[in-house]
């Protein structure tokens, strides 16, 4: 991106001091993130500065609307409870007259936040611990917005993780066949078609009344923590692009996708890809105590289901999202989003297998839980 317009636009927000070095930061797939150096005479202060994809997200002023509702929320229950607000939440940096967020001549929206220092978003579970301290986060996240006027919230992308919504989207994209792919990735379709019932897995029970719906997070991926590089507690929530009333097994489950997986969410040699029932177990115990005792068994009992779920969603997401032409996600290779389906195909072949062994780790931490009381 050029980097005149970089600074000009950097040179709008209240940072402090002047900015002087800008670069693309950070492995997200939907917004375009910078870091930004400025060094006013008391120090260097870095920011973060998005510009928000407004390909995905279509009213970026709602949008911020709920984040800057959001924020304020967690600011202040971080605060009320002795913790260090500018830390454990995001903290907007408004524009210098004052708003929220800017729109530049072009129509894009930027937006920007105090950079959280001394800490690290993982594209991968290096260490156990991180993973365990993600979910305690996550939880921890959907229990401080469990009393959020959620009827405030607008919802940021419609259906965001309404699975066979997705499915029937992925349809009619195998339909058009816009880019002629479609014959190249049979396997992958019949995957997919084989398992239409899956798709209302979730949703029926939502439907039927069986499961609450909470505020979450719903783009729970690891890298979407910051971890305290000095005490390793997972310290901050961040991507808060899609908090909307949804269900915690969304969230879950979209954590054991990502972070449970053995390989990267790219990995092109699938020998490689499978479900760590360690790193599962170690989840489902972080989120289960991060929740502490809010998870009805419903919720419990689908646990396993709804790592699955989100699982196959985002393979049919990814898979979609090639047979289209790759206007969705960021790529950064031919035939990127494929390997990503690759990979969440084989996940959730995986977890079809090992789901007894998952049902079983989940009852035996909840007995253990109980005897904790
Ligand atoms: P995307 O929606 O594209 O995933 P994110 O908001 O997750 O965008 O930001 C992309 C990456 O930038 C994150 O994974 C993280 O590494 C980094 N990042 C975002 N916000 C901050 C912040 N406030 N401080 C430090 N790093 C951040
Ligand atoms: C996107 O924004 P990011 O990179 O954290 C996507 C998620 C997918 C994920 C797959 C708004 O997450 O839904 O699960 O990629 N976010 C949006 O890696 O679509
Ligand atoms: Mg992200």
């Amino acid at each position: 991106m050029d980097q005149q317009n970089l600074f000009r636009v950097a040179g709008l927000f209240s940072f402090e001091g002047e900015p002087v070095e800008i670069i693309p930061y950070g492995n997200g797939h939907i917004n375009d993130t910078f870091r930004v150096t400025c060094c006013p005479a008391a120090g260097v202060r870095r920011y973060i500065l998005q510009r928000m994809n407004r390909n995905v997200f279509e009213r970026p002023e709602e949008l911020m609307e709920n984040l800057c509702g959001v924020t304020e929320w967690l600011k202040k229950k971080i605060t009320e409870t002795g913790g260090d607000a500018l830390r454990e939440t995001l903290s907007l940096v408004p524009v210098r007259d004052g708003r929220p967020y800017l729109k530049d001549a072009d129509g894009e929206y930027w937006r920007a936040y105090l950079f959280i220092e001394n800490a690290t978003s993982y594209d991968l579970v290096e260490k156990d611990e991180d993973f365990y301290q993600s979910a305690v986060a996550f939880g921890r996240f959907q229990r401080l917005l469990a009393d959020y006027p959620a009827d405030t919230l607008h919802e940021t992308i419609p259906d965001f993780h309404n699975t066979p919504d997705r499915l029937a989207k992925f349809e009619t994209a195998l339909e058009a066949d816009v880019c002629g792919r479609a014959n190249e990735v049979q396997e992958e379709i019949r995957f997919v078609l084989e398992r239409r019932s899956l798709a209302h897995a979730l949703t029926d029970c939502l439907r039927d009344g069986m499961l609450p719906l909470r505020v979450t997070h719903n783009d729970t991926k690891l890298n979407n923590v910051m971890i305290d590089d000095q005490s390793g507690k997972a310290i901050c929530v961040i991507d808060l692009d899609t908090v909307m009333p949804g269900l915690s097994l969304y969230d879950f489950g979209d954590s054991i996708r990502f972070g449970a997986s053995t390989a990267a969410e790219d990995e092109q040699d699938l020998s490689k890809v499978s479900c760590s029932l360690h790193l599962f177990e170690l989840y489902a115990k972080g989120y289960i105590e991060g929740c502490a005792g809010a998870l009805t068994d419903a919720e419990l009992d689908l646990l396993p289901m709804g790592a699955i779920v989100m699982t196959f969603e985002c393979g049919i997401r990814f898979l979609t999202d090639y047979l289209e032409g790759d206007h969705y996600f960021k790529i950064h290779r031919e035939e990127h989003n494929l390997d990503r389906a690759r990979t969440q195909f084989r996940l959730v072949a995986d977890m079809e297998e090992k789901l007894p062994q998952m049902k079983e780790i989940v009852k035996r931490l909840r007995s253990e839980a109980r005897l904790d009381d």
